[in-house]
């Protein structure tokens, strides 16, 4: 049986009825469409490209193996004035440029083992359609009008920033500014402001964390300015219909990437209309004001729905300092791979920091993560238990006997996680999800000290089945739930229990259970310790 819960349906029109909040907890074909930014080619990815694009990964999968049909956008943002500069500096042409480096990020999702459906670039014919298209239906319906714009801009942020925003002659993000006097066109975003007010109090969930959401709502209370949206000093970007010397801002041309994807402007696209609006955009919080306050106007303004919600999540230091190209620090996904693995640059990742917290990088946190929860908890338990069913059964799934009270505590929490995990991937809580799973590894780990299987191995052969068949059993449930943050190593530990590939998702959990007798496959360790070598410098991967 199926323990998901099912949605309850509207019954004017027989469709699932969403709650503001309960919409994860649905089962079915609903649709999910989940979203990374879009990432400037101006430079190389880092680790905080790769941070949001794990975390989307993590909730991708999760909605997939809980039976939602998902779509999974990621891509590269590719014009403005940002990425021409760089074009410049690198000596090349911004095509080229961008061809370059937009293969850096595709890359890194096949580095990361993620797990995009699709791979959007702002340089498509199909998204330059969509901008402009959507550029036409916001003037046709008054929101935009020609103006002369005079004011602060930064390249670096691609912003608009008021005299009174500056802090120290510089942006807020610390970046510098110029003076820029154009001829411009410009949205009324002035005249959203009510709207987009009423939208935020209609839609409790539409931003997280909190404390962001507040921020947000004081900003737009404190009062709106147009805004401008097209440059005529430079010319990489999206041409304005009908204005060949003026390009789209570029957040308007890379919001609008969101839509592009699923078939913008069709609307009536199965496509489409499947997965718009968005369920979520999981950003950096140094973009979300363009996406909380921008991106809701620009689609009310055009007559379409705004996303469902937008998580800004932290920042990342590096060793305790910004990472910089002067100060050497970036540090690369490559690199982080090859020396961890991908499974524990992700399980760190998604375990060290509450999503939405900043947090610090450094090499001891990430090794001590690696040794302790990894290699020591949930490493050891599968490997104790494998190799213990491998020499005391036949390597075969043991038959169990009578349950005892200390047997169905353990299956009972290992049963628990799922609804538990459903609402804190619904909150894009990870850490506290991981959390959850790791207090079912310790129990587990507990359980084997008390029930000590090698000592009945000698004394009561049919009792040591059980326990280890109970075992299995929550090494099945945590190899099933973990497949979201560690995926290969999940598939290992699922391979080594013989799951077959079709029953790993969630409907398996309650649905399935080991069956006794079935031949297991060699145990095979899945998370090795990580060796520092003693002057602390050199390391490598033990055994
Ligand atoms: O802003 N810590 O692209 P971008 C955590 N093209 N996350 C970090 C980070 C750090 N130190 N550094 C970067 C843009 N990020 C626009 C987006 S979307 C329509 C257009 C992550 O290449 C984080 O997700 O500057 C941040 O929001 C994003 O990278 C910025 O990437």
């Amino acid at each position: 049986m199926d323990d998901r819960i099912k949605p309850g349906h509207d019954d004017a029109t027989n469709q699932p009825k969403l709650t503001a909040n309960a919409e994860h907890i649905m089962a079915g074909a609903m649709p999910y469409y989940i979203t990374t930014p879009i990432y400037y080619v101006n430079d190389a990815p880092h680790i905080g490209h790769a941070y949001t694009t794990i975390a989307c990964d993590a909730l991708a999968r999760f909605m997939r193996l809980d039976g939602r049909r998902v779509k999974f956008l990621t891509g590269t943002d590719e014009h403005g004035q940002k990425v021409a500069k760089s074009a410049r500096e690198a000596g090349v042409d911004p095509q080229e440029f961008c061809d370059r480096v937009s293969q850096n990020f595709r890359e890194m999702t096949l580095l990361l083992n993620i797990s995009n459906d699709d791979f959007i670039r702002t340089t498509e014919p199909r998204h330059i359609k969509a901008c402009q298209v959507l550029w036409q239906e916001l003037e046709k319906r008054g929101e935009i009008y020609r103006g002369s714009f005079a004011g602060w801009y930064s390249v670096r942020d691609e912003a608009f920033y008021e005299e009174s925003e500056l802090v120290d002659g510089k942006a807020p993000s610390g970046d510098d500014v110029e003076w820029v006097e154009e001829e411009n066109y410009f949205f009324r975003l002035a005249a959203w402001q009510d709207r987009l007010l009423e939208f935020y109090d209609a839609n409790p969930d539409f931003i997280a964390p909190k404390s962001r959401r507040n921020e947000v709502v004081s900003f737009v209370k404190s009062g709106l300015r147009d805004l401008s949206i097209s440059r005529t000093s430079f010319t990489w970007g999206i041409k304005v219909p009908g204005e060949p010397k003026h390009v789209m801002y570029v957040w308007l041309d890379a919001l609008n990437n969101y839509q592009t994807a699923v078939g913008y402007p069709d609307t009536k696209s199965e496509e489409y209309s499947t997965f718009w609006p968005a369920n979520i955009h999981i950003v950096g919080k140094d973009i979300l004001r363009f996406h909380a306050v921008y991106w809701p106007a620009f689609l009310m303004a055009a007559g379409l729905e705004p996303p469902r919600r937008v998580f800004a999540h932290g920042w990342w230091t590096v060793e305790g300092q910004k990472m910089s190209k002067r100060l050497q620090n970036v540090v690369a996904p490559p690199k982080l791979v090859e020396e961890y693995g991908v499974d524990a640059v992700r399980y760190f990742l998604m375990r060290e920091l509450p999503f939405g917290s900043d947090g610090d990088f450094s090499r001891h946190a990430v090794v001590s993560r690696i040794n302790s929860d990894l290699a020591n908890d949930l490493g050891n338990l599968a490997q104790r238990v494998l190799s213990m069913i491998a020499k005391n059964c036949a390597a075969a799934v043991p038959q169990p006997g009578t349950l005892t009270a200390a047997d169905e505590t353990l299956l009972a929490a290992s049963r628990g996680l799922l609804p538990r995990l459903r609402v804190d991937f619904a909150e894009q809580a990870f850490h506290r999800g991981l959390e959850a799973i790791w207090q079912v590894v310790s129990d587990a780990n507990r359980y084997v000290d008390e029930q000590a299987p090698w000592a009945l191995a000698k004394n009561d052969p049919p009792r040591m089945r059980t326990v280890l068949y109970v075992l299995a059993e929550a090494i099945r449930h945590i190899a099933i739930l973990v497949q979201p943050v560690v995926p290969e190593a999940a598939a290992k530990l699922l391979d080594q229990l013989a799951v077959a590939p079709d029953r790993r998702d969630f409907a398996a959990l309650a649905g399935d259970a080991l069956v006794a007798g079935t031949a297991l496959p060699k145990p095979q360790g899945i998370f090795p310790r990580y060796v520092v070598e003693k002057d602390g410098e050199k390391a490598g991967k033990g055994g």
